[in-house]
C-alpha cells in the first residue's frame, strides 16, 4: 500500500509501533513516518524511505529525535456524570467500606440522583474538563459509559453527552451502555423487574438511537448477579451488539466466566478473578482490562491475577476507570505507573495496555492501537529518551508534545 504520493513525511523520530510480535515496544529507532489521507502509508528506518515520494512531498517535519507513539486510548470510563463524592472519600478514611456506603443508599445511586437533576448542557459542561486533562496527555479516543442515569431518558442523556465530546473535541468515543450499573432507587428489592426494563426498554431505546457501540455491566454482590447480566448479554446479542463486563472486583462472582462464555470484548477489574475465569478470558481472547486507580482509592488488598493472566495468555489493558465513587482520576500516565508499581506489569505490558490491547477491547483494532500501515494516522509525538519513560514520570512533554491526528 505504499503511495507516491505522501502528504506529510515525519523524519528525525523512533517509532514505537506496539505491533505484536516486533519486538521490545515494536520499536524502530531512526524511523520516518508518512501519512497520506489520514492514513499511515510508509513507515520505516529513514534510510529505507524512498526516494521519489519523499521529494514530492510538501510536508516534511523534523521529530527531533522524539518518539512517536500510537494515540492513547483510555478503554475504561464512567466520564460523564454531575457532582462530585468527596463526602464518601472522607467516611471511607474513617473506616466506612464502598459496599456500606452503597448499601446505605450513597455510593453509584447517589451519582445517579445527581446526574438525573443535570440537563444536558450541564452534564455536558461537566465532563469536558475531565477529556480535556485525557487528552493533554495523548488520550485520543475515550470509552464513555452510561450507568449514572438507570432509566431511559437519563442514560439516553447521558450517551448523548458523550456522542457530543466527540463532535466538539475530536476524540473518538465509544460509548458503552450500562444500564445494570446498579438497582435505581423506585427499582429496590426488585432488581430482577430491572433487569426487565433494561433489556425491554432502555437499551432497544438507546441502540436505536445509534448511542452504544457496547453494553456493559456490574456483576457483583451489591450489583446484579451472573443470570441478571446473562439476560442483559442476550438482549445485546439480539441487537447484534458487542458485550463486556465489571467482573470480580470485589469478589468472585464468576464475571470473568460469564464474560468469557459471551465472547466479551472485555472483563475489567478481575482482582478476585478465579483460575477459571482467567481460563475463560484467554480461551474466548477477551481483554482483561486492569484499573489500578480504582485498586488503589478503595485500598484494596488484593491484586489481579496478573501471573495467571500473563500464563494463560489473556491479553491485558490499562484504563482509568475514571469515575466519582471509586476512581476520581483522569490521568493514564499515572494509571502506567500504577499498573507496574501496584500491580507488576513491565512497561511495554502496560504501554502495550493502553494502545494495541485497549483498541481491542473496545473493537477498534482495524484502525487504532499500533503504528502499522493501512491505520489511521492518530500519533503523539512525546519529547522523551524511551518509552518506558511514560510509565516512569513526564514532566516536560505535558501536552505531549505535539499532537497529530490526521485520521479521524
Ligand atoms: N465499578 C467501579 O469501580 C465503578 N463502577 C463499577 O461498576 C464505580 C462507580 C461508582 O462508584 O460511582
Ligand atoms: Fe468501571
Amino acid at each position: 500500500m505504499t503511495q507516491v504520493l505522501w502528504d506529510i513525511l515525519w523524519t528525525n523520530v523512533h517509532l514505537a509501533t506496539f505491533q505484536e510480535g516486533k519486538g521490545p515496544y515494536g520499536a524502530i529507532r531512526d524511523g520516518a513516518l508518512a501519512v497520506h489521507q489520514g492514513k499511515i502509508v510508509w513507515m520505516g528506518r529513514q534510510s529505507d524511505a524512498p526516494r521519489g515520494p519523499v521529494q514530492k512531498c510538501k510536508d516534511i517535519r523534523d521529530g527531533k529525535g522524539g518518539w512517536l507513539l500510537p494515540g492513547f486510548i483510555d478503554c475504561h470510563t464512567h466520564l460523564v456524570f454531575a457532582g462530585d463524592r468527596a463526602d464518601e472519600f472522607e467516611w471511607r478514611l474513617q473506616g466506612k467500606s464502598y459496599e456500606e456506603i452503597a448499601a446505605k443508599g450513597g455510593g453509584i445511586v447517589s451519582t445517579v440522583l445527581k446526574t438525573r437533576a443535570a440537563g444536558e448542557d450541564e452534564l455536558f459542561d461537566a465532563s469536558l474538563p475531565r477529556l480535556r486533562a485525557m487528552m493533554v496527555e495523548g488520550v485520543s479516543t475515550v470509552e464513555i459509559k452510561s450507568g449514572y442515569g438507570l432509566s431511559t431518558e437519563c442514560e439516553l442523556k447521558m450517551l448523548r453527552v458523550a456522542r457530543a465530546l466527540q463532535e466538539h473535541t475530536g476524540v473518538r468515543v465509544a460509548t458503552t451502555f450500562l444500564g445494570a450499573h446498579a438497582v435505581p432507587p423506585e427499582y429496590a428489592g426488585r432488581s430482577s423487574d430491572y433487569i426487565d426494563t433494561v433489556c425491554k426498554e432502555m437499551l432497544p431505546a438507546a441502540a436505536a438511537e445509534g448511542l452504544v457501540d457496547a453494553v456493559d455491566g456490574f456483576c457483583e454482590n451489591l450489583a446484579f448477579t451472573p443470570d441478571e447480566i446473562a439476560r442483559v448479554f442476550e438482549a445485546a446479542k439480539n441487537l447484534g451488539l458487542p458485550v463486556k463486563l465489571h467482573a470480580d472486583q470485589l469478589s468472585d462472582s464468576g464475571g470473568g466466566a460469564l464474560a468469557g462464555r459471551y465472547g466479551a470484548l472485555s472483563a475489567d477489574h478481575l482482582e478476585y478473578a478465579s483460575q477459571n475465569s482467567v481460563e475463560a478470558l484467554a480461551a474466548a481472547g477477551s481483554v482483561a482490562v486492569l484499573l489500578p486507580g480504582a485498586y488503589y482509592f478503595l485500598r484494596q488488598k488484593r491484586a489481579p491475577p496478573i501471573a495467571a493472566l500473563r500464563r494463560a495468555g489473556a491479553p491485558m489493558a490499562v484504563a482509568s476507570d475514571c469515575n466519582p465513587g471509586s476512581a476520581p482520576f483522569t490521568s493514564l500516565l499515572l494509571m502506567l505507573n500504577m499498573a507496574c508499581t501496584l500491580f507488576g506489569l513491565t512497561p511495554e505490558e502496560a504501554l502495550t495496555g493502553v494502545t494495541r490491547q485497549a483498541a481491542r477491547a473496545l473493537g477498534l483494532s482495524q484502525r487504532k492501537g499500533t503504528l502499522e500501515i493501512g491505520k489511521d494516522a492518530d500519533l503523539n509525538l512525546w519529547r522523551i529518551d524511551h518509552p518506558r519513560q511514560l510509565c516512569y514520570g513526564v514532566w516536560d512533554a505535558t501536552p505531549a508534545w505535539a499532537s497529530i491526528r490526521e485520521g479521524g
